[in-house]
C-alpha cells in the first residue's frame, strides 16, 4: 500500500491516508489502497481510527486533476468506486472514528461524515466546495449531511461550499470533541480503548441498531445523486472549474450550461 498505512495499538486499528504531497487527495490509487486497509481488517479490531498523514489536512477532497478531465461514465465509476467503499467503512462491524487533523474538504468531509464518531484538531476546516467546482458531492455526502447537521446547515454547506472551522463544527455537533493538535491522536486513541474495552458483540449490535433507519433507505438514494452527479460532467461550467483549480487560478463566470 503506497498511499494508506494500517498500525495496530492493541485492539485498535489505526488507518491512515498518505498523501501528503496532495493533502492526502483521493484518487483511484488513493481508494484501492484504502480498501486493501479495510481487507486487512480482522475481527480482533474492535475499533477503526482513520486520519490523515501531516499536520495541514485529513483529505483535501476528491482529486481535482484527476477529476478535470473525466466525462459522464468516467465520473459516474470513480464517484461508484468510492461511494461503494464509504458505505463499506458506514457498516464496518466495529466503530469507526474519524479523527480529522485540518482540512476535511469535498470527499474528505464526505469520508469523515461515513464514520460514526468525529473528532477535531483546532485547526480542522470542513466544507463541501463542490458547487464551486460545478459538480455535487459523490461520494454520499448529500444524503449523510443532513443527518449530521440538520437539513438547513446541510443545505448552506452545499449550496455555498462555505468552509467551517472546528469551534463551529463542535457548536453543531458535526464533531464530538476539538483538541490540540499535539493532542489529538492521544484523544481518538483513549476514546477507541474505552469503546474497544466493552462487549464487542453489544457494541456491534448497537452499531447496527442505531444505523437501522439510515441502512433502509440509504442505498437506492445513493444510487439517485450518483445519476446527478454524473449529470454536472455534461457542462462547460464543470470543466472551466476544475480547469481553473488545477491552473490556479479564479474559475470564469458560470455559464449556467
Ligand atoms: N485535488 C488534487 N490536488 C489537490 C487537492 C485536490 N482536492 N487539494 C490540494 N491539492 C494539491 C494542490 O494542487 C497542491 O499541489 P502542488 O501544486 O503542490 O503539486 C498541493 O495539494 C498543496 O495544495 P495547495 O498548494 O493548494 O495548499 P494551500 O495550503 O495553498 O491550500 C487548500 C490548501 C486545501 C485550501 C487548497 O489546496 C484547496 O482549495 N484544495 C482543493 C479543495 C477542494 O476543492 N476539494 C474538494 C474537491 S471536490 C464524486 C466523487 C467525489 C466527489 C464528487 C463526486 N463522484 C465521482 C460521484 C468529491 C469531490 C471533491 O472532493
Amino acid at each position: 500500500m503506497q498511499y494508506t498505512r494500517l498500525e495496530r495499538n492493541g485492539n485498535v486499528a489505526i488507518v491512515t491516508i498518505d498523501r501528503p504531497d496532495a493533502l492526502n487527495a483521493l484518487n483511484d490509487a488513493v481508494l484501492d489502497d484504502l480498501a486493501t486497509a479495510l481487507d486487512a481488517l480482522e475481527q480482533k479490531d474492535r475499533c477503526l481510527i482513520i486520519t490523515g498523514a501531516g499536520s495541514k489536512s485529513f483529505i483535501a477532497g476528491a482529486d481535482i486533476a484527476v477529476m478535470k478531465d473525466q466525462n459522464k461514465l468516467e465520473a459516474v465509476a470513480f464517484g461508484k468506486k468510492g461511494s461503494d467503499l464509504f458505505r463499506r467503512i458506514e457498516t464496518l462491524p466495529m466503530p469507526v472514528i474519524a479523527a480529522v487533523n485540518g482540512y476535511a474538504l469535498g470527499g474528505g468531509f464526505e469520508l469523515a461524515m461515513a464514520c460514526d464518531i468525529r473528532i477535531a484538531s483546532e485547526n480542522a476546516v470542513f466544507a463541501l466546495p463542490e458547487v464551486t467546482l460545478g459538480i455535487i458531492p459523490g461520494f454520499g455526502g448529500t444524503q449523510r449531511i443532513a443527518k449530521v447537521v440538520g437539513a438547513s446547515m446541510a443545505k448552506e454547506m452545499l449550496f455555498s461550499g462555505r468552509r467551517m472551522k472546528a469551534d463551529e463544527a463542535k457548536s453543531c455537533g458535526l464533531v464530538n470533541a476539538v483538541y490540540e493538535p499535539e493532542t489529538l491522536m492521544e484523544e481518538a486513541g483513549k476514546l477507541a480503548s474505552r469503546i474497544a474495552a466493552n462487549a464487542p458483540i453489544a457494541v456491534r449490535a448497537a452499531k447496527t441498531a442505531v444505523n437501522l433507519r439510515t441502512d433502509a433507505d440509504l442505498d437506492a438514494d445513493l444510487e439517485v445523486a450518483m445519476q446527478l452527479y454524473g449529470s454536472c460532467y455534461e457542462t462547460a461550467d464543470q470543466k472551466n472549474a476544475m480547469t481553473a483549480f488545477v491552473e490556479k487560478r479564479k474559475p470564469e463566470p458560470f455559464e449556467d450550461r
